[in-house]
């Protein structure tokens, strides 16, 4: 059963998307199913945080357009940074256009996002088309993208029968969709990556309708891989601190799913 394959088997599947494999890799040897989320608006901040957190993440989650300083110089030290510590770069970007437009979106603009980013994410609202557009550019490049199929806010609409659908998408699109935003487990093929946020060490959520589970809840009893941790980490005293907390929380819940 699937849920029995540890990432470092995952990586060795014969259909797995290269960074697919590169991810679980990376997991296995730094113990680490953690995505810090680097929701900040200095760039330096964020170089910063991606130095010092590094050794404890398998990936670092950005928004791009939240920073009030973004250059070139910028996103080359983040790849830099990237490489020396070894992690993959999520841009949350949520493409949600036609092909067309998501393809100038991804490759051109102030951002260049597809230049320094191993992975995005697309909302499958648009249809197909959407994951062709990214593909076009995004596939050559030997990137490789998200699918949400949910969503951890309160009254999200992705639910239920627009999950399945997102889920077949992906299958159809497996060369360049790697796995799913998701609350839980919604493909038993173990190709596919569950990246879950909304994770704090305590449920609960915020003013605007994040909802918030625990790293046991998402990698133990949903059955997710990887939890993404923004505020939990960016508010913290100590962000390193509560970096390698929610790191060992995640790990420990992974441990405990494949029954060690
Ligand atoms: N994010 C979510 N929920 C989602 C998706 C993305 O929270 O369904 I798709 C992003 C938003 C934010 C981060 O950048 O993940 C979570 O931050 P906090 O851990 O601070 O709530």
């Amino acid at each position: 059963h699937n849920l029995q394959l540890s990432y470092a088997d995952r990586a060795e599947l014969p259909n797995v998307h290269p960074l697919a494999s590169k991810l679980l890799k990376i997991m296995e040897e730094k113990q680490s199913n953690l995505c810090v989320s680097a929701d900040v608006t200095s760039s330096e901040e964020l170089l910063q945080l991606a130095d010092s957190l590094g050794p404890k993440i398998c990936m670092l989650k950005t928004h791009i357009d939240i920073l009030k300083d973004c250059t070139v110089a910028f996103t080359q030290k983040l790849q830099a940074l990237a490489e020396k510590h070894n992690f993959l770069i999520f841009e949350d970007r949520k493409f949600a256009d036609i092909g067309n437009t998501v393809k100038n979106q991804y490759e051109g603009g102030l951002y260049q996002i597809s230049s320094w980013s191993h992975i995005v994410n697309a909302h499958a609202v648009p249809g197909p088309g959407v994951v062709k557009g990214l593909s076009a550019v995004g596939k050559p490049l030997g990137r490789g993208c998200l699918l949400i199929a949910q969503m951890s806010s309160q009254g999200s609409l992705a639910t239920g029968e627009y999950t399945n659908a997102v889920v077949k998408m992906a299958e159809e699109h497996s060369d360049f969709v790697l796995g799913f935003i998701c609350g839980s487990k919604i493909t038993k093929r173990p190709e596919f990556i569950h990246m879950t946020p909304g994770v704090q060490m305590q449920t609960g959520g915020d003013a605007l309708g994040q909802q918030y589970a625990t790293p046991e809840e998402v990698i133990c009893s949903k059955g997710s891989d990887v939890i993404i941790v923004g505020r939990g980490v960016l508010e913290a005293a100590d962000r390193l601190k509560a970096a390698e907390t929610y790191r060992k929380s995640g790990w420990d819940a992974y441990e405990k799913r494949m029954g060690h």
